[in-house]
């Protein structure tokens, strides 16, 4: 069984104290440094008088995707474009993506931050990581490679997509580690079949979309591994912003280089530890592009209470869903991650769904497309369809049409992420 390990243990278990005189040097050299080159946010935060506590944080603006975007391509950045290493980029759902850069000091953060999550996962040096995330301009792939190369561990770039070709990698390297999409990782246990458990593999480092715990033990039963939850955004450096050891008690924030807050999602106050909002994320350490108070849109909670591993960061919940891709159906909120959790616990069914919403006259309406699972069941779709609209209105507190087809009908990953919600009321 993986056990944790550390990549700076020193910095990982600071005690608090000494990291908030951290963080609070490092923020006041952040907003100088936005202060003295980048105009746009020396004009916004000009009447904001520089932070003399951390609480002071809360007097500034957010910043949110649309000043990414007007600011495209490299309007925020802070450092003259030859002092770049390196720009990624994020798909908008609209237009042009959005471009973040990064000095080589910013790529040396990045794969540290990123070497903490493979080493607190399990992963040793001299083990291998299978790597199906997508290199390119997406951070997923050359994220988790530079951390794995930090911590001495051999990655096996193979990035997204070509399952077969996947499938052989694994049987023949035979790596330890992989990591790629909750939902790729549910595609390949299902391929694997009755090999899954018995496959190399020990540990999964799993993210970039939303998932549940439900979900986690889905896959670790399907691979006979431990499903860690890893979190980032392109915007504030890519996948290691946070992530679980092999404790799985939580998303540890990688602190020294990233202030987390949790604000509400109307008001914008900053609420306690505990309570579900908003996560809103400062950079610390950037160069390039410092992020002061960026809105991630990502619902979750923190906790400030030390791990039992001796880290002293702060942790995250699981990302519980989007202050903005929540659904409003007939006036009812409904989050995918409700109807993953509620699917789960019906048997004949896979864990892929999706949700399409529309219209009919004036009357929204909810088709839930779910496919029977591979294992034999008498049951007939009508059977399931009715036990799953029962449940459906229990949790969710609404009216859905329920559609039960073939195993793969539904649209899934190659390696990238899953759409589990059409819209078309906004086509
Ligand atoms: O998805 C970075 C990443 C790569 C994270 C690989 C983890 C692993 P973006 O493409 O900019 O970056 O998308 C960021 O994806 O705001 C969340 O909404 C969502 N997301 C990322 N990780 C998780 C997670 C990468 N573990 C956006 N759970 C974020 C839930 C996640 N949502």
């Amino acid at each position: 069984m993986p056990t944790t390990g550390f990549h700076q243990r020193e910095i990982e278990t600071m005690p608090r104290p000494q990291l908030e005189a951290l963080q609070l040097e490092r923020l006041q050299s952040t907003i100088a440094s936005l202060r003295a080159n980048v105009p746009v946010m020396a004009e916004r935060i000009a009447d904001v008088a520089d932070p003399t506590s951390l609480d002071d944080l809360v007097k500034f603006p957010f910043l949110r995707k649309t000043d990414l975007r007007e600011n495209y391509p490299f309007g925020l950045f802070a450092v003259p474009r030859d002092e770049l290493a390196r720009v990624h980029a994020s798909s908008g759902t609209t237009g042009k993506p959005t471009v973040v850069g990064y000095t080589s000091d910013d790529l040396q953060v990045w794969a540290d931050c990123v070497a903490r999550c493979l080493r607190g996962a399990g992963v040793e040096p001299g083990q291998m990581l299978h790597n199906a995330y997508g290199y390119g301009l997406f951070t997923g792939g050359l994220g988790l490679h530079d951390g794995a190369t930090e911590a001495g561990i051999n990655v096996i770039p193979v990035s997204g997509g070509n399952t077969e070709r996947q499938l052989m990698l694994l049987k023949d390297f035979a790596p330890e580690a992989i990591c790629c999409t909750p939902s790729y990782a549910l595609t390949l246990a299902e391929l694997l079949g009755d090999a899954g458990p018995d496959c190399s593999l020990q540990v999964g480092i799993l993210g970039a979309e939303p998932w549940s715990n439900a979900t986690r033990e889905a896959i670790e039963a399907g691979l006979g591994i431990i499903a860690v939850n890893i979190y980032g955004l392109s915007e504030v450096i890519g996948p290691g912003v946070s992530c679980e050891t092999a404790d799985r008690d939580g998303l540890v924030i990688m602190e020294d280089h990233f202030l987390p807050e949790i604000v509400d999602p109307d008001t914008g106050e900053r609420l306690p530890d505990g309570e579900v909002g908003v996560l809103v994320l400062t950079s610390l350490t950037k160069q390039a592009f410092p992020v002061l108070r960026y809105w991630t849109g990502d619902l979750c909670s923190i906790t400030r209470e030390p791990a039992v591993c001796g880290r002293t960061h702060a942790r995250m919940s699981f990302v519980l869903g989007r202050a903005d891709d929540m659904l409003v159906i007939r006036g009812v909120n409904v989050y995918p991650s409700q109807v993953e959790h509620t699917l789960l616990a019906i048997d004949g069914v896979s864990p892929h769904f999706q949700l399409v919403v529309d219209r009919d006259g004036t009357l929204d309406t909810l088709l839930l497309r779910v496919e029977r699972d591979d294992s034999e069941s008498a049951r007939s779709n009508n059977d399931l369809a009715s036990e799953i609209k029962s449940e459906m209105r229990t949790s969710l507190l609404l009216g859905v049409t329920v559609s039960v087809e073939p195993p793969g009908s539904v649209p899934r990953s190659e390696g990238g992420k899953l759409s589990r919600t059409l819209d078309k009321r906004t086509l």
